[in-house]
């Protein structure tokens, strides 16, 4: 019995029977391979857009990507506290999550730009957008979620499968780190008060990429007036 088949029993997506358990572990192993094969895809939509964009800018929109496939027993925990069903089929037809990219660029333009860039492929379909940076959340917390749908083509059939493409600014994501870590530890007694800094920083560092995108441009600008003024002197 190998790792997975033994976590799956922990956490009861395994039937009882023995004799079951053998075809339900390899179709869940199958249905996980599948999510991983729907994020090389999306992952090499990002990569393929970020290199254009790099030669005609002259500067990487997209610093890095990360990715996960939930973790099975954290696909369980969902389904239950949802309500669902606790079932491969449930997975697929309930959970938008499975599949988990993050891509973190340098700027809040870059965000929007990526996030166009990528949903108006045609075999992209776009199934929701969550946009925590025009409306935060109350705690601070700020990102583009989107949910998309691709086809991914296997040996004898074509699966639409959905991934979760959460998009932030560097500095969101060093606040997103640090404020997950409170997640599991809700018994600290000084809990508003690390809340309260917390949403602070979040206002600082949106502030803090608002600038940044300023000095940017006017970096930018600078360049261009300074290469204008070079030509003149050429001629
Ligand atoms: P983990 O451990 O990162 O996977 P839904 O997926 O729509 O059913 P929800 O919560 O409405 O559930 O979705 P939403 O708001 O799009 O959030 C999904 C993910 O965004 C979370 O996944 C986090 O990764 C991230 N996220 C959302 N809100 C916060 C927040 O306040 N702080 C931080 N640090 N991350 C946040 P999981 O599954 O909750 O967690």
């Amino acid at each position: 019995m190998n790792f997975l088949q033994k976590e799956l029993i922990n956490t009861a997506v395994l039937p009882e029977d023995p004799e079951e358990i053998l075809g339900t572990a390899e179709r869940l192993q199958q249905v996980l391979m599948m999510y991983s094969c729907a994020i090389r895809e999306v992952k090499t939509k990002l990569e393929v857009l970020n290199d254009e964009l790099s030669i005609k800018n002259s500067r990487n929109p997209i610093e890095f990507i990360t990715s996960r496939v939930k973790q099975p027993f954290s696909i369980v925990e969902k389904l239950r506290r949802k309500g669902f069903d606790i079932s491969l089929k449930s997975v697929m037809d309930n959970l938008n999550d499975v599949a988990g990219i993050r891509v973190i660029c340098s700027f809040v333009d870059d965000i929007y730009s990526v996030s166009r860039m990528l949903t108006k492929q045609d075999d992209v379909k776009l199934i929701e957008v969550k946009d925590y940076i025009k409306n935060p959340k109350p705690n601070g917390y700020r990102s583009l979620h989107l949910i998309i749908e691709i086809p991914v083509f296997f040996s004898d059939s074509k699966t639409n499968l959905r991934v979760e493409v959460q998009i932030r600014t560097i500095a969101m994501d060093f606040w997103a780190s640090l404020e997950h870590d409170l997640k599991y530890k809700k018994e600290m007694p000084d809990m508003d008060e690390i809340q309260q800094q917390l949403k602070e920083c979040a206002d600082t560092i949106a502030d803090t990429d608002k600038r940044m995108m300023e000095i940017r441009d006017r970096i930018a600008i600078k360049h261009m007036e300074q290469e204008l003024d070079e030509r003149e002197y050429a001629y």
